[in-house]
């Protein structure tokens, strides 16, 4: 087996991918379902036990190996198509049979969620149009408080009771009033927030936000699963800092910093010269919070997290305008091809 997999290795290496056809052929012959690296996991259950852990890594980068290659080549294929090649009637089949791709937004949220599940985080939704309630009356915000102001957050016209969420804080109001301690839930999903659209800016953008509660959570608690976060999403030598901070719903609460991934604390235009860069919030949950959601504040304790995925996404990738991730101009999006 191990011979026959570095026979294919090599042929799929040695593949000459510069025109429709050939592509098409290397798709044929090595990603296709009816392919030759499909046909070699096939074979794989007659490789014995104590093999397979071995034998299946191989195969899986051959595969990866098969798919990048094509993937590759299909991107280069569509930048040598002239402009005026495309059809003029729209439901046409595509020339080349271009695939998609998952969006990078959408490749950050599902690595954030297995780094988080890894570690015993289950996931939770709710809904985007919320009511004050959840959004703020639940998390501690005041009456007065700057946020639910209408140049803040999007309220809905006809009943000024209902609004788009500004943040998924709201999603874990509404489980710690339906579940018990402990609780370890996170949830990424759409927030709003009434702002204009810039480079650093957008009135729709993408959060995550964790929560643990149980006896005995500490800062502490919160400082070891937030570093542990940030090597795994970035690399291994990435650095966090925790600046203290407000927030309503949270005390005592801190900002997140990690060393600046573009130029690893040296200095840059993406840090501002600092060396650090601010991916979120975090802190204890308030007292206030516990007892309004029925959670008895003297036994329990618990911390909180929110991140923003456009913000990691940037870092990550080097993006340096928002509007790139909600424009959906192919040439972006295809540049994570190969990743998602
Ligand atoms: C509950 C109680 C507390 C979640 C937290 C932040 C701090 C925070 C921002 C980061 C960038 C939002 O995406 S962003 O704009 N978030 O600063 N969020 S603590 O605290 C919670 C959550 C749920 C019930």
């Amino acid at each position: 087996m191990k011979e026959s997999i570095q026979a294919l290795r090599q042929e799929i290496e040695a593949a000459t991918l510069t025109d429709l056809a050939s592509v098409e052929q290397f798709r044929l012959s090595y990603v296709a379902k009816q392919g030759k690296v499909n046909a070699l996991f096939a074979d794989f259950k007659q490789v014995p036990a104590e093999d397979r852990k071995a034998i299946g890594a191989l195969l899986n980068e051959l595969k990866d190996l098969a798919t990048d290659r094509w993937k590759v080549a299909q991107t280069a294929l569509e930048d040598q198509l002239p402009a005026g090649d495309v059809p003029q009637d729209l439901s046409l089949p595509d020339i080349i049979g271009r695939v998609g791709s998952q969006h990078p937004l959408t490749i950050v949220r599902q690595e954030i969620i297995r780094i988080f599940s890894n570690i015993g985080f289950n996931l939770s939704e709710g809904p985007e149009i919320e009511d004050d309630w959840h959004n703020f009356g639940a998390l501690n915000f005041p009456d007065n408080h700057p946020a639910r102001e209408m140049q803040d957050t999007f309220f809905v016209a006809r009943n000024p009771d209902m609004l788009l969420r500004t943040h998924t804080s709201s999603v874990q109001a509404r489980v710690m009033q339906n579940q018990k301690p402990p609780i370890r839930t996170l949830s990424p999903g759409r927030v709003y927030r009434n702002e204009a659209i810039s480079a650093r800016a957008h009135c729709l953008f993408h959060q995550v936000e964790g929560l643990y509660i149980n006896e005995g959570v500490s800062f502490a608690d919160l400082k070891d699963t937030l570093y542990y976060f940030v090597r795994e999403l970035f690399t291994p030598e990435t650095k966090i800092r925790f600046r203290p901070s407000f927030f309503p719903f949270t005390e005592p609460s801190a900002e997140i910093d990690i060393s600046c991934q573009i130029c690893h604390g040296e200095g840059c235009n993406i840090c501002k010269h600092t060396g650090w860069v601010e991916i979120g919030g975090s802190g204890m949950v308030d007292p206030n919070v516990l007892s309004s959601v029925g959670i008895d504040p003297e036994v329990y304790t618990g911390y909180a997290f929110g991140m923003g995925i456009e913000r990691m996404a940037m870092l990550k990738y080097g993006v340096r305008d928002l509007r790139l991730f909600t424009e959906n101009d192919t040439r972006f999006l295809r540049q994570f091809a190969a990743l998602g």
